[in-house]
């Protein structure tokens, strides 16, 4: 009788659920579709590169795309480790009053390989798409149309123009930073441009966000890149490895602009004495000292 009794409180408490599901879920959706409508094309449009600033290099892509390809393989690896979850946690849940536990499995060999063997292949898959996006990245051209040696002092950077053999500059020019002058790259869209790295005291690590690429600047190593800026406009760039006490101020402006500007902006440099090549904190503090 007693079971019989209790049947109108369970249904009654079953149907309340129900009804708090047929609320809930409209909510949670339009709270959702509400917000994505509150978000500007420019943040759906970061939403879908995952955070990933538009590209505005050459080399940027295969980096995006492997961004965007790792996270789609971490997404499917999660729902299946979270559907089998769901399916142990549905399939052998408690049916029946009695505690006694259910059959335990101290081995499970195919299983124990599984989980031995998935991980190896993810890591195995992740590692070869990885090598061959960076073979990509470094990958250098036979003749760069342009050469920027580029030098990370404490605490700026200074950036020579290899433009001796250009006739619409005729000399080698450069530009150097200081903590209080940040300093601007200048760049032609379209153009290939080498990359020296080199430091005269401690590691530094030249970064442009928007070129999704930073290689380290090592004293006494000739580090070096290559790129084709494919986006005009104003990029930040920046020091991304912990150089000491004004690393924060290791800031410079990359100015992505047509191939005449980019001459027109170097022969200012040369009209203003900037000829020959600066050596970091030589040219950069009007004393000659490091700080
Ligand atoms: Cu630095």
């Amino acid at each position: 009788m007693g079971g019989i009794d209790q049947l109108p409180a369970i249904t009654g408490g079953v149907t309340r659920r129900v009804r708090r599901t047929r609320l809930v879920l409209p909510a949670v959706l339009a709270t959702g579709l509400l917000g994505l409508a509150g978000c500007s094309t420019e943040e759906v449009g970061a939403l879908k590169r995952l955070g990933m600033p538009v590209a505005a290099s050459d080399r940027a892509v295969p980096i995006h795309n492997l961004w965007i390809d790792t996270w789609i393989a971490a997404g499917l690896v999660g729902f299946f480790v979270w559907g089998l979850i769901l399916w142990a946690v549905v399939a052998y849940r408690k049916r029946t009053d009695n505690d006694a536990l259910p059959r335990q499995n101290r081995y499970n060999l195919p299983m124990e390989v599984l989980y031995t063997l998935a991980p190896f292949i993810i890591i195995g898959v992740l590692f070869y798409y990885t090598i061959s996006v960076q073979n990509t990245v470094l990958a250098k051209t036979p003749q760069p149309a342009h050469t920027i040696n580029v030098n990370g002092q404490k605490w700026s950077w200074t950036f020579n123009y290899k433009e001796a053999g250009n006739p619409a500059v005729g000399n080698d020019v450069w530009e150097a930073g200081t903590i209080q002058k940040t300093p601007d790259l200048y760049l032609p869209v379209g153009e290939t441009v080498h990359f020296n790295l080199s430091s005269p005291d401690v590691i530094h690590s030249f970064w442009v966000p928007a070129f999704a690429f930073k290689m380290d600047v090592v004293p006494g190593r000739a580090n070096n890149f290559e790129l084709t800026p494919t986006k005009e406009g104003v990029f930040r760039g920046k020091c991304a490895e912990l150089c000491g006490t004004y690393h924060s101020a290791m800031l410079f402006n990359v100015h992505v602009v047509s191939p005449n500007e980019y001459n027109a902006y170097l022969k200012r440099l040369a009209d203003a004495g900037h000829i020959g090549e600066a050596k970091g904190a030589a040219n950069a503090y009007p004393e000659g000292g490091q700080r």
